[in-house]
């Protein structure tokens, strides 16, 4: 019985902290503005992206701010500093002109991870390159109409959805979170017909 209960609530606690749902109790990190707000436009790089929350985020290894370009390359090369409320990247020179995608994923003060994506646009290419480790950086020693053709899977419309950096992890919380839900449902049932 009493092992039923701690599994169901370890359980619903694991949920809340997946699926980042609000509590009563206490409320996970708000974002209250970007640096690129969201949905600008911009004519040249901006030197880093700044995000800033309600309350303080935790200092945490889970801590992650992903730049996505137009065609899925990666920009964003270093991990995410944080300073009371603010995380932030350093961001060099961006390349094709085009929708970039600001994904993040930061520990709240509360102990729940919280994550969104902030697009913007950027108006006049620039001559900078992707971050290393990316699949479409590897073939970057060619000149840019031969990376395209060389790029595996790469597709301009799909591309940002491609990316194996950002987009994994919502993807792997989307499955998660339906599990768990099933687990808590499950447990649920149980800690009932034990009880
Ligand atoms: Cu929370």
């Amino acid at each position: 019985m009493s092992a039923v209960r701690t599994g169901t609530l370890a359980a619903l606690v694991a949920a809340c902290a997946v699926l980042g749902l609000a509590t009563p109790a206490a409320a996970h990190n708000v974002l209250v503005s970007s640096e690129p707000e969201d949905g600008v436009s911009l004519d040249s790089s901006p030197e880093a992206v700044t995000l800033t929350f309600d309350q303080a985020v935790q200092d945490s290894d889970i801590n992650q701010i992903a730049v996505t370009g137009p065609d899925g390359e990666q920009w964003v090369d270093a991990p995410p500093d944080v300073d009371g409320n603010e995380v932030s990247v350093p961001l060099g020179e961006l390349g094709p002109a085009g929708e970039y995608v600001i994904g993040y994923y930061v520990l709240s003060a509360d102990g729940h991870p919280v994550g969104d994506e902030i697009p913007f646009t950027l108006t006049a290419g620039e001559a900078g390159t992707p971050a290393a480790g990316d699949p479409a950086a590897e073939d970057a020693g060619d000149d840019g109409a031969d990376e395209r053709e060389n790029a595996p899977g790469e597709d301009p419309e799909g591309a940002a959805e491609d990316g194996d950096s950002g987009v994994g992890i919502w993807v792997w919380l989307v499955g998660a979170g339906g599990l768990l839900v099933i687990g808590v449902a499950l447990a649920l049932r149980l800690g009932r017909a034990t009880g």
